[in-house]
């Protein structure tokens, strides 16, 4: 396992600098931030992020994410062009070393949360999901009251793009990403560079829209779409482990991915109730992160990992979800407990 770690680019609170001075840090896992969907990324923008990493003393490991165009996941017409642009950034990608690409397929939103300061016993803040709550939420006036998404869509946009994915099915939306796969999981083979979908958070239908990566099966089922070592998957565990079942059969999940999983988000979870989820600390929750570990080394998973979200501590103000404080500690109790495993496996 490689020990890697978000970093939002220049403009981000956390410093690469910083980043390097956590034990066993390795790389850095990043993005081109100004570049909307359907955007073509220019090599020389992603040599400009190398570079800068690289002068941290980091690598850059990972791009996260490079979005998916909306008329993509719906299958419109346009999206042959659409396709072949998200084409060129793979490639631009691939041409300044970067070896895997994470991306998602959720409709419309990334991840959600419906309260991203939820106040802790100790003083800390995490952040939290309660379906009742998303269910609350009018959409008539647009995305406002959505945490994290307040500017993001009108009402008239929310509206419109509810009734587009309302002609979909949950096969129409598969279909559609294996039309995607199809074309690009070849693109990213020949530039050797590999993809690894990311499992939709929440797993489950949210704000009237669709969602179908939701289950170790369903990354299962993308990994089948196209048989390539090209096509991978994202092994997040607070993501699948929002769902208590998923979050049991994590073991069984990541051997049945072998060879297939390019890349680790770790996150705990504590279940609330139905639909309803906070984020805790890496070592305590529903997530088993001891069996998890135990599992990638048995599939000899070897690829780059990353502490996913952390909550708000020590007065630390930042991106919700992506302070340094308690991703840092997250870091540090995924590499010992890494060693550990390793060590008891010998
Ligand atoms: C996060 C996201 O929700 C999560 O678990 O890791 O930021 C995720 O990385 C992106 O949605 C992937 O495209
Ligand atoms: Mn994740």
């Amino acid at each position: 396992m490689k020990l890697t770690f978000r970093w939002y680019g220049p403009g981000d609170p956390v410093s690469p600098a910083y980043i390097r001075q956590i034990p066993r840090m390795t790389g850095i896992v990043s993005s081109l931030r100004n570049c909307a969907p359907g955007e073509v990324w220019l090599r020389e923008n992603v040599r400009t992020l190398r570079e800068t990493i690289e002068a941290a003393g980091l690598r850059f490991s990972v791009v996260e994410s490079i979005n998916i165009h909306e008329n993509i996941k719906l299958g419109l017409p346009d999206r042959d062009a659409l396709i072949a642009r998200y084409a060129q950034s793979v490639e631009a990608v691939a041409a300044e070393g970067v070896p895997v690409i994470c991306y998602n397929f959720m409709p419309v939103f990334d991840w959600l949360r419906t309260d991203l300061e939820i106040p802790q016993p100790d003083g800390s803040t995490a952040l939290g999901f309660d379906q009742k709550d998303m269910e609350a939420i009018d959409f008539s006036e647009g995305t406002q009251d959505l945490p994290g998404w307040h500017a993001a869509y009108t009402g008239e946009e929310v509206t419109a793009l509810r009734a587009g994915y309302a002609e979909l099915s949950e096969e129409d939306l598969w279909h559609n990403l294996a039309y995607f796969l199809e074309r690009i999981v070849p693109v990213a083979e020949r530039a050797g560079v590999r993809l690894a979908i990311h499992p939709d958070d929440p797993p489950w239908s949210v704000a009237g829209f669709p969602r179908i990566i939701t289950s170790g099966a369903a990354l299962k089922r993308v990994t089948q779409l196209v048989d390539s070592e090209a096509n991978g998957v994202t092994l997040c565990t607070g993501s699948l482990g929002a769902n208590p079942a998923e979050a049991a059969r994590l073991p069984e999940t990541i051997r049945s991915l072998a060879g297939r999983i390019h890349f680790v988000h770790a996150r705990n979870v504590t279940h609330l109730g139905d639909r309803s989820f906070q984020e805790s600390v890496h070592p305590d929750g529903d997530v088993d992160m001891a069996a998890v570990m135990e599992a990638l080394l048995e599939i000899g998973f070897d690829g780059p990992a990353r502490p996913d979200h952390g909550r708000m501590i020590w007065g630390e103000e930042g991106l919700a979800g992506y302070g340094l404080y308690d991703r840092a500690l997250g870091a540090a109790y995924m590499a010992g407990l890494w060693d550990a495993t390793v060590r008891q496996a010998a």
